[in-house]
């Protein structure tokens, strides 16, 4: 047995003398944030990237969606998913936004578009769906309801960097999406994250926002936040960029390896992106029934004895936290798909440098957890 812990993810980090250069042109020019020249360049190479046409850098992803928010002028209540990470809500609450739950697609684990209807109110002004481990929305339905009632779209895309969906960006869709840069994502920046927009005047409303509101030297226009990336991450991010594809194999070579493993193993399921979409493999979750002896947990503390901290990403819902059950959308008899769901998924560690033999013993440990 390696003595080395095994986590649920590990960032990718190229050579450090490949990022010396960066550093340096950062100490020449002196700029160091405000959106400086390595800020201005990630902004397009992601942009051609990503195939999307405008995106604004921002400090992360929370506040990516608290400043979406702010761009959009939400209020009220939003319509949103108990299964994701707390940031999701917290956003809203940082605006004084009402989250209303809605349960989950079983299937894709993303907010369900048969149960939005029933959950919007006059005091709806938008809907913020999570592109759950990088599997799309059904972005065709919720649009038609968004449109339907008058609402906006917020996708928070914090697992979805270069998701597509019938051969185009997932990022496309809905009037913005929030991407994270985080550490643990599968493209990352240490901490970051952007907002793509749609237009070129979205982006100058972004842009305002997320340093003060400041259009010039004499001139505030909005309660601005500061969420300027600074260079050095950006300088990361561009050099990061051009290992993604390699990375991006890597976990792909993982998925698959993973699936074999697994196949045939009773009571455990390995979820699949719908093959209209291109996933970005930047979480592996399997799905343990319930009846089995070794339920989820029984294989979760398994895994930690021998050091593997896979992750039960994300039990518990949101809904369950202090700060909202006591929202009458919180209650688990009305979220059911996502109630169970949370019960029996767990996330097994991929990233890029997770080996092959690391990969076959984590499998195996499940197999024979019984
Ligand atoms: N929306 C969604 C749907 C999200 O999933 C997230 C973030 C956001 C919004 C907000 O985006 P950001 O504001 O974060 O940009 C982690 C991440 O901190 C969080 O970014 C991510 N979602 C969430 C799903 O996972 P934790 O509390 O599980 O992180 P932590 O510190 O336990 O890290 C997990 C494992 O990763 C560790 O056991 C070891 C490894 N690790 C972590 C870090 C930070 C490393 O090896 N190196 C590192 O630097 O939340």
């Amino acid at each position: 047995m390696s003595d080395q812990p095994i986590y649920v993810t590990r960032p990718h980090l190229p050579p450090l003398s490949e990022f010396i250069p960066y550093l340096e042109s950062i100490w020449a020019s002196g700029m160091l944030t405000n959106g400086g020249p390595m800020h201005r360049q990630l902004e397009q190479a992601l942009a051609d990237h990503l195939g999307v046409e405008h995106v604004a850098l921002v400090t992360n992803g929370t506040v990516g969606l608290i400043t979406a928010l702010q761009a959009l002028e939400i209020s009220g209540e939003v319509i949103t998913t108990p299964y994701s990470f707390v940031a999701t809500a917290h956003a809203l609450l940082w605006n004084g936004i009402r989250p209303v739950f809605s349960d989950i697609d079983p299937v894709s684990f993303n907010l369900d578009p048969a149960r939005i209807e029933a959950a919007i109110t006059p005091a709806t002004s938008a809907i913020m769906p999570v592109h759950c481990y990088g599997t799309p929305c059904d972005v065709e339905a919720i649009q038609r309801i968004a449109d339907r009632h008058g609402l906006k779209v917020i996708y928070d895309a914090a697992h979805a960097f270069g998701v597509r969906h019938r051969g185009q960006s997932i990022l496309g869709h809905g009037d913005l999406s929030v991407l994270s840069f985080h550490a643990t994502k599968t493209f990352h920046t240490f901490e970051g994250g952007a907002i793509v927009c749609p237009d070129a005047a979205t982006k100058e409303r972004i842009d305002r926002l997320k340093n003060f509101g400041i259009v010039d030297e004499t001139t505030v226009v909005a309660p601005g936040i500061n969420g300027k990336m600074s260079e050095i991450n950006a300088a990361f991010g561009l050099l990061e960029l051009q290992h993604v594809d390699g990375a991006l194999a890597r976990r792909r070579a993982i998925d698959r390896l993973y699936r074999q493993r697994l196949a045939g193993v009773p009571g455990i399921v390995c979820p699949e992106v719908p093959p209209d979409s291109e996933g970005n493999c930047s979480y592996f979750p399997i799905l343990v029934d319930e009846r089995r002896s070794a339920d989820r947990d029984a294989i979760y503390h398994r895994l930690r004895e021998q050091q593997i901290y896979a992750r039960r990403y994300f039990y518990p819902l949101i809904s369950d936290f202090p700060m909202y059950r006591d929202l009458p959308s919180a209650s688990p008899e009305q979220l059911p798909e996502a109630s169970r769901l949370a019960r029996r998924v767990l996330c097994l560690p991929i990233y890029p440098g997770l080996t092959d033999a690391e990969v076959t013993r984590i499998a195996d440990l499940i197999a024979d957890t019984r």
